[in-house]
C-alpha cells in the first residue's frame, strides 16, 4: 500500500498510527500541502477532493478520508469492536470528530502555526479554539466515566480523537482544565505500538 500524506497533519496520523499499529507494510510518500502539491492534475486524478491522506492500495483501488481508512485498516482487528453497539460508538465518535472536533481543534492548529501573519484567519482565531473547547468539555464528560471511547477498549475512535487532541495546544487551545482528556492521553501514548506524530516507517 502507498500513503498518501504529509508528516504535519493529524489526519494523515491517523492512518500513520493504524497502518503501525496493525503491522500493514505501506510505503510514504509525503506532499507539502500547504505549497499546493495535492491540488495537481496528477494528485487530482487519484483523490478529487485533493486532500491527504489518501490510501492507495496495492490493486490500484484508492481510499481518500482518513477515518475510512482507520476503519478499512483496523477491521478484523481489535481496534474495530465487533460488538454492534460499540461499532455504533465508534462511528458516532469518529463523526464528531469530524464535524465538531477537527474543524476548530485542526484549523487552530494550522492557522496558527502557518498563517500568524493573515490578519483576517487571526480574527477568526478565537471562535475557532472556543469551538474547540465545547469539543474537549464533551469528550471531558465522557472521559470523566469511561477509559475509552467506545466500549472498554482501545479502538480506532481514540486514535480520530487522539490525532488533534494531543497537539491541540499547538493552536493556543490549554488542555490543563481537561483532567481526564489528559489522562486518556497518557493512556494511548503508552499503548504497544505507538508511534508519535512525526513517525514516518523506515524507507523501502
Ligand atoms: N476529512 C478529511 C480532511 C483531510 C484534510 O483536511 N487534509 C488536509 C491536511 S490535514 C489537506 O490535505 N489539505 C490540503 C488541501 O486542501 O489542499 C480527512 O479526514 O481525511
Amino acid at each position: 500500500m502507498r500513503l498518501h500524506d504529509n508528516i504535519e497533519s493529524g489526519n494523515g496520523y491517523k492512518a500513520r498510527l493504524i497502518l503501525k499499529l496493525t503491522g500493514q507494510p505501506f510505503t510514504w510518500i509525503g506532499y507539502d500541502t500547504y505549497a499546493g502539491e495535492t491540488r495537481t492534475p496528477e494528485f487530482l486524478a487519484l483523490n478529487p477532493v485533493g486532500k491527504i491522506p489518501t490510501l492507495e492500495l496495492d490493486d490500484g483501488r484508492v481510499l481518500p478520508e482518513s477515518n475510512a481508512i482507520l476503519w478499512y485498516c483496523a477491521e478484523g482487528t481489535p481496534y474495530l469492536p465487533e460488538d454492534r453497539w460499540n461499532r455504533a460508538q465508534v462511528l458516532r465518535w469518529m463523526c464528531f470528530e469530524q464535524y465538531s472536533h477537527e474543524p476548530y481543534v485542526a484549523v487552530a492548529r494550522s492557522w496558527q502555526t502557518h498563517y500568524p501573519d493573515d490578519a483576517a484567519r487571526m480574527a477568526q482565531l478565537p471562535e475557532k479554539r472556543d469551538r474547540g473547547h465545547e469539543a474537549l468539555t464533551v469528550m471531558e464528560g465522557h472521559l470523566d466515566r469511561h477509559d475509552w471511547f467506545a466500549g472498554d477498549a482501545y479502538s480506532i475512535a481514540d486514535i480520530a480523537l487522539y490525532a488533534y487532541t494531543h497537539v491541540a495546544p499547538e493552536g493556543g487551545i490549554d488542555l490543563a482544565p481537561y483532567k481526564a482528556v489528559r489522562a486518556w492521553l497518557d493512556r494511548v501514548a503508552v499503548q504497544p505500538g505507538h508511534v508519535p506524530i512525526d513517525w514516518t516507517p523506515p524507507a523501502a
